[in-house]
């Protein structure tokens, strides 16, 4: 099964999947063969593999411990060409649709494109979108983009429409890692009613009870990875997978 197709599939029977992005540079790579494990387990349903900025050469091992340790699909979230690696199942091929870099609108998807050919990674075509959130993020920083205003939703929209029309598979609303305020849920519920392609969320979102609001707000797949240190603990790890899981919502057409 493609992978673009078993994430439908799981939004669509669980209310909302749920993905735990993996930094490279932050996991403890002693570590992560009982994250991955006990996160399996719990009910995580995908992992995202990258970062805005990678400063080691672990992604490629973080993906092969993917792969030993579950059966779970292993997606790159590169933040350039340069972390795309042959092991991924897949990548979310993002384009900064928010910002207005051609470098990451569309130079470092013309670098990565005959990479991804020849590793024959599935690529999943993504409007990514950079939501104000407080401080000034890594990825804003890294991409020399300004992120679209919280209070904007009008503007969240016609980008996330744009990016539909230009036959994007999923938006992705990113307040960024770490970020102070997550993207807020009237942003989400207006985005998620204006266009037909599932919305993933991500970036700042430290509970459960904050993780359901986005899925009832109207997210498909929620995203957690600052928090992964303290997700070793399974049981937690389950109750953010049963906030995501439990979401009813109306169906994103693919
Ligand atoms: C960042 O959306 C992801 O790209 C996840 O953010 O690390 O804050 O959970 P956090």
């Amino acid at each position: 099964m493609m992978i673009y197709d078993y994430l439908i599939e799981t939004s669509r029977s669980k209310g909302a999947g749920f993905l735990m992005l993996l930094d490279p540079d932050r996991v403890n790579l002693d570590q992560l063969p009982s994250l991955i494990t006990n996160s399996a387990d719990a009910g995580v349903d995908g992992f995202l593999v990258g970062t805005s900025l990678l400063m080691t050469d672990n992604t490629a091992y973080v993906i092969k411990t993917i792969k030993r340790m579950t059966e779970i699909p292993a997606i790159l979230f590169p933040g350039n060409s340069l972390q795309i690696v042959p092991e991924a199942d897949a990548i979310l091929y993002l384009s900064l649709i928010s910002g207005r870099n051609p470098h990451y609108l569309i130079t470092e998807q013309v670098k990565g494109a005959p990479l991804i050919r020849s590793y024959g990674i599935e690529p999943i075509p993504t409007g990514y979108m950079l939501i104000e959130s407080g401080r000034h993020t890594s990825v804003g920083y890294i991409s020399d983009t300004q992120p679209m205003p919280r209070d904007k939703p009008d503007i969240a929209k016609i980008h996330a429409l744009a990016g539909e029309y230009l036959g994007m598979k999923f938006i992705y609303l990113e307040a960024g890692s770490g970020a102070e305020t997550t993207v807020p849920d009237e942003m989400i519920a207006e985005v998620t009613d204006y266009i037909t392609r599932p919305v993933i969320v991500g970036g700042g979102i430290q509970s459960p009870e904050e993780a359901q609001s986005k899925v009832e707000s109207g997210a498909s797949f929620v995203v957690i990875g600052n928090h992964f240190e303290k997700l070793l603990s399974k049981a937690l790890t389950a109750e953010f997978a049963d906030a995501i899981h439990v979401g009813v919502r109306t169906e994103a057409t693919p």
